[in-house]
């Protein structure tokens, strides 16, 4: 599944988050096409859920990612933004996996034998930079893992996950998925999701302006034909 916000609606979604913030369609500075979604995150003291939630058959592995950037961070550098996540089947809430950033860097934290370990990857995620951020789960009884990518460097490689308590996977989210109490005032950016069932690697961008764009080339050369040949008649 592809979601480029060209539509310039939310129909693809299934739920929209608005807890202290917005959600909106913007044209400013996306990732590809001509539009993206726009999360502003409000700065109240209080937890804050500005994303989008996505449904989709339960599957034993599931993988997702999407174009982010975030405008400001947090300097204190105490407060997390959780950016991307998968969550199960019978929980809503409890995640399978997230990818958090936490003083401009990122964090995986994922269930786990009835808790939610977190694994400092160590990689940079700088404000006002776009960076392709995907996440890999399998469901597993001690077989299940978690992945995670920043720009198509794998940060995050996790075995031997016992995550299978929960369910399949069935739902994934984008955008604010989580800001905590204090975090300041936030703009999160998020273009060219995709969700697949495997791995992907880095794919072009903007399928859908790949296929409009040498549909109008050809279009434009058979209108050209056809005028020329109407000229060669008179
Ligand atoms: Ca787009």
């Amino acid at each position: 599944m592809y979601e480029g916000f060209e539509s310039q609606n939310f129909d693809f979604w299934d739920t929209q988050f608005q807890t202290n913030g917005t959600l909106a369609i913007s044209n400013v500075n996306p990732a590809a096409g001509a539009y993206h979604m726009r999360a502003t995150v409000n700065a109240v003291a209080a937890q804050k859920r500005v994303c989008l939630l996505k449904s989709f058959p339960s599957a034993q592995l599931k993988h997702v990612q999407a174009i982010i950037e975030y405008a400001n961070g947090d300097g204190a550098s105490t407060n997390r933004l959780t950016l991307l996540a998968l969550y199960p089947s019978t929980a809503s809430d409890p995640y399978l996996a997230i990818i958090t950033m936490q003083g401009g860097k990122l964090y995986v934290q994922y269930r786990h034998s009835g808790g939610y370990p977190r694994l400092d990857t160590g990689a940079i995620m700088p404000p006002k930079t776009k960076a392709r951020l995907e996440l890999s789960v399998k469901i597993g009884a001690g077989t299940g893992e978690v992945h995670a990518w920043l720009n198509g460097q794998e940060i995050a490689n996790i075995t031997g996950v016992d995550n299978s308590v929960d369910g399949q996977i069935s739902t994934m989210r984008t955008g604010a998925v989580f800001a905590d109490v204090d975090y300041p005032a936030e703009i999160v950016d998020v273009d060219e999701v995709r969700i697949e069932d495997a791995y992907i690697g880095i794919p072009p961008l903007d399928p859908t302006m790949r296929t409009l764009v040498p549909l109008v080339i050809i279009c434009t050369f058979v209108v050209i034909g056809a005028l020329s040949l109407r000229g060669k008649k008179t």
